[in-house]
């Protein structure tokens, strides 16, 4: 009660303080005289037109049928989400084109080189990929016979499909072999989707497209054999029939292949691309053909005098939304208002802005800031005002409003977080939805993603080459032939191709003057309903956000970044926030537990030049944040442990359960995408027992209950299997070393990682030392043998302190009864082929091997 109280007496001094604002803002103002401004008339233009469409090809379109995936097996069975792309390193960044596009998915992409010919090294250990690419059909031809053997061995036990996009000359051979003729710079027209072909399904089929220009080269197939089928076609110059992409169903090796004649850069084959990779990956991005469009008008009021809207606007805009209501199911513009700005134009101009709010119904609005207001210069209090004085001027002229929704002017205060104005919005505006580009960056812009924070969901928006400041027919940058590319299969037109969820941000000056914003959209839908399968549809922003977290709802939770590393994200700050004492880790040591962790973090703490974090009691002096219980804690709560001096040059954290996290590596690279890596690699026969020891000596029933031989010996189904199931998992899972480093390469490149044999640090830890030491480059000449000392007692080095050993904790390294022989031996058989997935992993990345991987293998095989 109090609070509510609390709360409408600062409502009340916040609009006092508003209006006081206002009358303030209004008294100086008015005085300002309009500029002119010359303006430039609307430009009738043409809609895009589509070739002819032969109706007696259309196809079945509902939600994507389980029987289109290649694979009809579900992703998370036996092979992990994940995409492999074998690329070229002297592509000119093909690779990355590839990439981007494959990144929309939403599933992590391992870029990997074959370098050399011949030869495969990749690893193809359990499932690890399920679906594979090839940059370059080459070096997939060049195989060797048992490299060819083990990848079509790998594809064929994990129904996995292969990718390819031929581009070299001297891959006619292994084509013609496998009945595929390759030309190049054939003059391709009447490019259209295979009517039979079981892959399209975003492309439409049934229009075809006639390219007639004399300089229309494409690299194509002819089919010679019945294995091949056609995805997309084309006519040669002589009429006859050739493919641009084609699809050999397995009938041959049992491998699904797709291979692609030319590349993606063409809108047609990019379709293609999409379709292929849909109809291979399993349904792992839950593709169905409903995209959701939203089209903001950010700030329907603000511009300069003799920029805005006029009368004529106004009513083009109502026929634009009529028009678009065709191609977009129930769709609305969605226009912005700060009530500062109504009339402050030309007198045409106000007329104009009287029109737009007596026409108001016919839109749907959503509160910007009273005075295009930077959220983060303000606190709590000032920004209840100046959003209650935005709600006043909706109420006086009945705005419609969407409620729920709100954009913040610039994406202040969005992301990076500025409390308050999560805070003013749900107090005000009981906001539920908002939207930004900012998030976790601008760019890449596939990478943009969604988060829920303080119950308002935050959805990415997207650009679409219109912008904040006026553009032109006659002075778009870099000619209008850009805007058209993008429209007609360019940018624009992949956005909406590979984004189920898209918000666009615009701005009224390009739905005034020549109208540039309803050129594109028109366009746009134009040219999408013509070549593609989609049903664009629009929904009020909070069903979106539901839809949303429904098909992404791993997104919901915020993976803070470090805004300090964003030069843009540093400017948006909040304003009493700077980023000079921000001092993050640079390395991180990620266990898993019972592998000395702790030991190598105090012992490298010697060095003068290295430091961690405050301890934090109540979880094992460890910070446990990404992925762990204090994450919700967010950025500030994290960054405020480390405070480091000037010459510690390495700030370390250490949390040994990070390593087989599941959910740590996304967060901690999010956040730290340039720390290094510590994993510390124990023999897990060792690293299981000594968890177990832990454990008993911690009391725990099931351990005490249980000897370490009786607890891998029991059959599953046993009721004592179903007992100690949890203790199991947590004691052998950790050393599952491979299948958890291999996740960590998905978000960290091998030069980062650093691998620590335990064993050797526990009987060599100087040696050690020296080692991780060069690696995080600090200079080698610290050492460590004149501050630690070997402790006999004990049986391991300590630190020296004021003269005097200076030992960890009693729980550490304590001593226990050796293994049963049989525990041993049941234990070694159960993580042999751990093991050997590990040695191929280490091997394979060029991270070292410990000594006792290489013994461990040597006995058991
Ligand atoms: C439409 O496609 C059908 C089936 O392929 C074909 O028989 C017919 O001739 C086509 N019609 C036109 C106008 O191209
Ligand atoms: C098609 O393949 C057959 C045998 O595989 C070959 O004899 C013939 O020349 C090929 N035709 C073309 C046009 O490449
Ligand atoms: C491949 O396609 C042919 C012809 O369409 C079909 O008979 C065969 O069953 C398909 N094979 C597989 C493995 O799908
Ligand atoms: C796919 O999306 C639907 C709703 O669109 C949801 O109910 C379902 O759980 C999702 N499936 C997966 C595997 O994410
Ligand atoms: C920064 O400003 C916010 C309000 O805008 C306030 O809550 C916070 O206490 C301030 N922080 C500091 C360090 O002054
Ligand atoms: C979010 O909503 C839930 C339930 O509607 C409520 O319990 C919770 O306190 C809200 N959280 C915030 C930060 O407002
Ligand atoms: C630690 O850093 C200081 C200041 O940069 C430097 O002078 C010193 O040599 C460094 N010490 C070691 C052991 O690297
Ligand atoms: C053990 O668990 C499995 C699956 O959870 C169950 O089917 C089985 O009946 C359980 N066995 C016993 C003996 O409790
Ligand atoms: C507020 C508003 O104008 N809503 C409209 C959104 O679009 C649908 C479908 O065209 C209309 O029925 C609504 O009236």
């Amino acid at each position: 009660m109090l609070l509510v109280k609390r709360i409408k007496c600062c409502i009340h001094v916040g609009v006092a303080f508003g209006l006081l604002y206002l009358l303030l803002y209004f008294l100086f103002h008015a005085r300002i005289k309009p500029v002119e401004r010359q303006r430039f008339k609307a430009k009738p233009f043409a809609l895009y037109s589509c070739p002819a469409v032969n109706n007696s090809h259309a196809q079945h379109l509902n939600a994507l049928p389980q029987q289109h995936f290649a694979y009809s097996t579900p992703w998370k069975g036996e092979t992990e989400a994940r995409i492999l792309l074998v690329s070229e390193v002297d592509s000119m960044r093909y690779n990355k084109v590839l990439r981007d596009f494959i990144s929309y998915l939403h599933v992590p992409v391992r870029m990997e080189t074959i370098l050399g010919f011949g030869k495969l090294s990749l690893s193809l250990v359990r499932g690890r990929f399920s679906l594979i690419v090839f940059e370059n059909y080459h070096r997939y031809a060049l195989l060797n016979e048992d490299a060819k053997k083990e990848l079509h061995e790998y594809c064929r036990q994990h129904k996995v499909g292969i990718i390819s996009f031929v581009n070299h000359p001297e891959d006619g051979k292994t084509l013609a072999q496998n009945g595929l003729k390759m030309a190049q710079q054939v003059q391709a027209t009447d490019l259209q989707f295979d009517p039979d072909s079981v892959v399209p399904y975003v492309g439409r089929k049934g229009v075809t497209l006639p390219i007639r220009s004399p300089n229309s080269f494409m690299n194509v197939f002819y089919l010679n054999s019945t294995r091949w089928k056609p995805i997309l076609n084309c006519l040669d110059s002589n009429k006859q029939p050739a493919a641009l992409v084609a699809l050999d169903n397995g009938t041959a090796d049992g491998v699904e292949h797709i291979v692609f004649a030319h590349k993606i850069d063409h809108f047609l084959v990019k379709i293609a691309f999409w379709d292929a990779l849909l109809y291979m990956s399993r349904g792992v991005s839950n593709y169905t053909l409903d995209h959701y469009i939203e089209i903001d008008i950010d700030d329907i009021f603000v511009g300069q005098a003799g920029s805005r809207l006029l009368e004529d606007d106004i009513d083009a805009l109502i026929q634009s939304q009529e028009f678009l209501r065709d191609h977009i199911e129930n769709f609305n513009y969605t226009l912005g208002f700060s009530g500062h700005f109504f009339q402050r134009g030309d007198p045409v101009e106000n007329r104009a802005d009287e029109v737009l709010v007596a026409n108001a119904a016919k839109f749907y609005w959503f509160p910007h800031m009273w005075h295009h207001n930077h959220a983060t210069e303000y606190d709590y209090t000032m920004l209840q005002a100046l959003m209650t004085q935005n709600a006043l001027f909706a109420e006086n002229f009945n705005l419609p409003l969407l409620k729920s929704y709100a954009v913040s002017p610039q994406h202040l205060g969005v992301y990076p977080l500025h409390e308050p104005l999560y805070q003013a919005w749900s107090e005000v505006w009981n906001v539920k939805v908002t939207s930004t580009e900012e998030y976790p960056h601008l760019k890449p812009a596939w990478n943009r993603r969604g988060f829920i924070h303080h119950n308002i969901s935050v959805l990415p928006r997207q650009t679409c080459g219109l912008f904040t400041h006026t553009h032109f027919f006659h002075a778009y940058p870099d000619g209008i032939k850009n805007l058209q590319r993008s429209i007609h299969g360019g940018d624009l037109f992949s956005t909406i191709l590979l984004n189920q969820f898209t918000i666009f941000m615009t701005h009224q000056q390009n739905y005034g003057n020549d109208r540039l914003a309803l050129y594109t959209f028109h366009n746009e839908m134009a040219f999408l309903k013509c070549w593609t399968n989609l049903r664009l549809k629009w929904v009020e922003p909070t069903v979106m956000a539901d839809l949303y977290f429904e098909k992404f709802p791993s997104q919901k939770q915020l993976l803070y970044t470090n805004p300090c590393a964003d030069p843009r994200h540093r400017k948006m700050l909040t304003a009493n926030v700077t980023c000079s004492d921000n001092h993050l880790p640079n390395v991180v040591i990620v266990g898993p537990q019972k592998t000395g962790t702790t030991a190598l973090l105090e012992f490298l703490k010697i060095h003068p030049n290295i430091t961690s974090n405050e301890p934090v009691p109540d979880s094992f002096e460890e910070l446990q944040f990404f992925g762990g219980s204090h994450y919700h804690l967010g950025f500030d709560w994290y960054a405020d442990k480390f405070k480091p001096k000037r010459e510690h040059k390495v700030v370390i954290e250490k949390t040994a359960n990070y390593f087989d996290n599941p959910a740590t590596p996304l967060a901690l690279s999010t956040m730290l995408p340039e720390a290094k890596i510590i994993v510390m690699i124990d023999n897990p026969v060792e690293r299981a027992y000594s968890w177990y020891q832990h454990v008993r000596f911690h009391n725990d029933p099931v351990a005490l209950k249980y000897s370490m031989e009786e607890l891998v010996s029991f059959l599953p189904g046993s009721a004592e299997y179903n007992e100690t199931t949890r203790l199991r998992l947590r004691c052998l899972k950790p050393g599952h070393y491979a299948e958890h480093l291999d996740r960590w390469l998905d978000y960290f490149p091998p030069s980062q990682i650093i691998i620590v044999d335990s064993s050797s640090f526990k009987h060599e830890p100087l040696e050690s030392l020296d080692k991780v030491i060069s690696r995080l480059d600090l200079k080698p000449h610290f050492d460590y043998s004149r501050h630690m000392t070997y402790v006999e007692k004990k049986g391991f080095y300590c630190g020296i302190q004021n003269g005097k050993p200076k030992c960890l904790g009693a729980g550490k390294g304590r001593k226990y009864d050796d293994m049963h022989v049989y525990a041993r031996i049941r234990l070694n058989s159960y993580f042999a082929p751990h093991n050997r997935a590990l040695y191929g992993l280490l091997t394979r990345y060029k991270l070292d091997i410990p000594f006792w991987l290489t013994q461990f293998l040597h006995i058991n095989g």
